[in-house]
């Protein structure tokens, strides 16, 4: 803990420290406890952010763990399961995903056969640059630099569908935003067969009903087809290029470039494909009609009208042109999103026809989101927005505590209590 917080700031960041530790199962943390009882693995990527503010030898484990999950291919999953817990402390469970039939998924641990945003070379690189022993963590980083780099390798190999120099994901459960309007048009064109939805699995918590129906079908696919990147670029009927994974994507790049540096490894890789990404989000996902990014429906290669908080992803880019992060700004500050919201950022619109004050991702403000742009606004010499972004972080936790998502006009907290992301992150703001 830093000296130079106030009492204040004191109580709050041992408060976030104390979920930490509760959500601490002895390998990993769970992302929230009882309702995400799982490794998810965003999650941990920003876990393991502020576990390196308060247990560094946590930090590290957290990742290790997570990677165990790593398939032979280089995918990282989205779910790892705690296989100690009782089999349907959670739906869906292994059942679903039938890892245990893939010959490259991993032996003796269950995952999911999705991925999520690649924030794990940006998280590796954060804890190195706050640890106290950096001969070890110079160690750590040597251990998991492969890791990391077949999870790119993955990405770049099987998920760039259009080979465009974007990834795509190919379920709105990867994109970390699962139930954003942003995914309603390429949902709703889905042709499901009257049987696809399997009586009996009960969806546990929003979203609900139909969506449901559609995210189970689609990793039914995916399924039968054995996760082969193939079968995800020609056929699967679910394929967006989004911007703020794609900006993660690009944002470890460069995180993947400084690890290279520091072992003495060739950085070049690592910066081309950063640089093809900053290119490509441009080319492809940047509308010059509205000033702003917009996710692309590779199967009508048509731009998803619905601006979301992923629009503003791209700020990670370090090299993002600045009339481009001055039209992003002149839209975050605006009355559709925190000119109007008393708590931003809202993850939707607030004057899209879809936007829902507490539609989990259709409208409320998660502290993941605002720190991914509090990150992004620090890169770009951006502190009235940084310190927008900072304020309202600290007073949704302060007033509502570190719940799972808030709303994004009066602050209520929403959604599963204790969530670990919302304490950890507080510790890295709280530094
Ligand atoms: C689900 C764990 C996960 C997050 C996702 C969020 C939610 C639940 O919770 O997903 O069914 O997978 O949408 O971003 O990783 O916190």
């Amino acid at each position: 803990m830093s000296s130079r917080l106030t009492g204040d700031e004191t109580a709050l960041w041992q408060a976030a420290a104390r979920v930490l530790d509760a959500n601490w199962t002895g390998t990993a943390t769970a992302a929230s406890p009882g309702l995400y009882p799982h490794q998810w693995s965003w999650d941990s990527a920003f876990v393991s952010m502020g576990l390196a503010r308060h247990r560094p030898d946590r930090a590290e484990a957290e990742l290790l763990c997570l990677f165990r999950g790593q398939w032979a291919d280089g995918m990282l999953p989205h779910i790892v399961f705690n296989t100690s817990l009782a089999r349907h402390a959670f739906f869906p469970g292994p059942e679903l995903w039938r890892s245990d039939r893939q010959p490259a998924a991993p032996r003796g641990v269950h995952t999911s056969g999705l991925t999520q945003p690649p924030l794990h070379a940006l998280a590796a690189l954060r804890l190195h640059e706050c640890a106290p022993d950096t001969d070890g963590s110079r160690a750590f980083l040597a251990r998991l630099y492969p890791m990391l780099v077949a999870q790119h390798r993955y990405l770049a190999r099987a998920r760039d569908l259009a080979s465009s120099g974007l990834i795509a994901i190919c379920h709105p459960w990867e994109s970390g935003l699962d139930n954003s309007p942003a995914w309603d048009r390429p949902l709703g064109a889905l042709q499901l067969p009257p049987t696809a939805y399997a009586p009996g699995h009960v969806p546990r918590t929003l979203p609900t009903g139909e969506d449901y129906d559609r995210y189970v079908w689609l990793v039914t696919l995916m399924r039968e087809a054995g996760y082969a990147p193939e079968y995800l670029r020609d056929a699967h009927p679910f394929a967006v290029e989004d911007p703020l994974v794609n900006a993660t994507y690009l944002a470890s790049a460069h995180a993947l470039a400084e690890i290279a540096e520091i072992l003495h490894e060739d950085p070049a890789p690592h910066r081309e494909a950063a640089d093809r990404v900053h290119h490509a989000l441009l080319d492809r996902l940047w509308d010059r009609d509205t000033g702003c990014f917009r996710a692309r429906d590779l199967r009508d290669d048509r731009l998803l009208p619905v601006v979301t908080a992923a629009s503003f992803g791209p700020l990670l880019d370090p090299r993002l042109p600045a009339p481009i992060v001055r039209n992003l700004v002149d839209l975050l500050l605006s009355a559709r999103f925190a000119g109007a919201a008393g708590y931003p950022v809202p993850t939707c619109d607030i004057q899209a026809p879809a936007f829902d004050r507490g539609g989990y991702w259709r409208g409320p403000t998660w502290i993941s989101t605002n720190w991914l742009l509090w990150y992004g606004s620090l890169a770009h010499d951006l502190p009235v927005v940084a310190d927008l972004l900072y304020g309202s972080t600290m007073r949704l936790v302060r007033q509502s505590g570190f719940r799972e998502f808030f709303d994004p006009f009066d602050g209520t907290g929403r959604g599963g209590h204790d969530h670990s992301w919302s304490a950890a992150l507080v510790l890295d703001l709280l530094g």
